[in-house]
């Protein structure tokens, strides 16, 4: 073992300089690595389940492929798959949970009857984890969202419903966020819309802009809760139409001072939410993202250090959006261990963030004022080699977190004493 940590150390001091050839200060990078939160989704502990016994059918255009064994099925089993998690993530996080997580003692609690203390086992073990908490209003998996409509409903009583449980989430959100000392994001995504082409675009949308203004009325202070949106080109069973688009949303988020969602896989597959980040945060002050890997379409496929999750960060970094873009998490992946998705995507992304974080970017803008463009292109694809694996290792040594693929023993070791006990 003492082998081991000298040749990390020496492996990051050969970094360290080669870094500084470039003016890169490698641990200034790390000590603002490690103010980074990710928000974590409970939903890949489960596929989407959640705890209520409303509906079996997850809903809402949302599916999940795969029968792995192990899932969560209790709160307290989805707690313990997700502080193994975090065990093996370095730096300190967020949890990002929907409201049918709810805790409700067995009882029925209808969901526009939710209150802060069905959720305070959540909120305690938040608190002693020290991560802060977002929160989902959940708009699917319900009877009254079975005909793919929920705030754009024709039938204003199922709309009033949505609308109430928009209300008591946001209230949720906001004791979370007071109990936690950190603002709750809440986000809310609907899955209404239409199958086939729609004779009327317009009457939907007036009718969520209303059920909107509603859920939204309530003033709640910025430092426990703060309202988000989020967009979507189209699901399975909305592909002609869906109501909440990404202009609606970007119209409705602008004109009514609400953060916008990001989600990588709502829009169409070439087009990438990299180049969204600083359009859309010249009208809006703060952001959320979903960082998700679609493959081929919106599948939620587990991240990876793809060449677009690269460029999510480098453009956070680049514009120097830290403070302003909240990183969240939204994948779902049942054909592999549950809790290994949670690593490899977190790691993924704050491995992203350091790269980006250890980029010469002064540099490259100067070669880029000068018209240099060769230079420029020449530069960023040296930049992929350069040792940051040695600087990643290093950083999770230095955070008390395994080092390299060892979690995944880990991981392993808690599937054969722990996941593979569960039936
Ligand atoms: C669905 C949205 C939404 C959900 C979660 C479970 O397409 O991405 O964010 O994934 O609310
Ligand atoms: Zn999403």
């Amino acid at each position: 073992m003492a082998s081991e940590t000298s040749s990390i150390d020496q492996a990051f001091a050969l970094a360290k300089q080669r870094y500084a050839g470039l003016g890169v200060d490698v641990q200034q990078a790390m000590d603002q690595l490690s103010r980074i939160s990710i928000s974590l989704h409970c939903w890949q502990g489960d596929d989407v389940g959640g705890f209520e016994s409303t509906s079996d059918l997850l809903g809402g255009g949302l599916a999940v492929t795969g029968n792995y064994p192990g899932k969560a099925r209790t709160p307290d089993e989805l707690r313990q798959d997700l502080e193994m998690a975090l065990a093996l993530i370095p730096g300190r996080h967020r949890l990002n949970l929907h409201a049918s997580y709810a805790e409700t003692g067995g009882q029925r609690v209808e969901r526009n009857e939710l209150e802060p203390a069905h959720f305070q086992g959540w909120i305690d073990w938040a608190k002693d984890q020290q991560l802060g908490m977002d929160f989902n209003p959940t708009l699917f998996s319900h009877p009254k969202a079975d005909d793919g409509f929920t705030l754009a409903h024709t039938d204003p009583a199922i709309r009033q419903f949505w609308v109430e449980h928009g209300i008591v989430c946001r209230r949720i959100g906001a004791a979370m966020g007071k109990a936690l000392g950190t603002p709750c994001i809440t986000n809310v995504w609907i899955p209404d819309g239409y199958k086939d082409m729609p004779a009327d675009r317009k009457g939907p949308r007036l009718r969520l802009a209303e059920s909107l203004d509603a859920i939204f009325a309530e003033s709640l202070d910025p430092a426990w809760n703060l309202d988000s949106i989020e967009c979507k080109l189209f699901g399975i069973g909305s592909e002609c139409y869906v109501v909440g688009s990404h202009e609606f949303y970007l119209g409705y988020a602008v004109a009514n001072k609400k953060l916008l969602c990001l989600d990588a896989g709502h829009f169409h597959p070439t087009e990438v939410i990299s180049d969204k980040i600083s359009s859309v945060l010249m009208w809006m002050d703060e952001i959320l993202l979903h960082v998700s890997r679609g493959v081929r379409w919106d599948s939620d496929h587990v991240v990876v250090l793809s060449d677009e999750l690269r460029a999510i960060a480098a453009e956070i970094v680049r514009g120097d959006y830290l403070e302003r873009v909240h990183i969240g998490l939204d994948f779902f992946d049942a054909s592999i261990n549950r809790v290994a998705a949670w690593v490899i995507g977190t790691r993924c992304m704050i491995k992203a963030l350091l790269q980006a974080l250890l980029e010469p970017t002064e540099m490259l803008r100067q070669f880029e004022l000068e018209g240099d463009f060769t230079s420029r292109l020449a530069m960023m694809e040296e930049l992929k080699t350069l040792p940051v694996g040695a600087v990643w290792d290093y950083y999770c040594q230095q955070a008390e977190t395994l080092v390299g693929p060892l979690w995944l023993d880990r991981v392993k070791q808690y599937e054969s004493e722990v996941l593979s006990k569960r039936s």
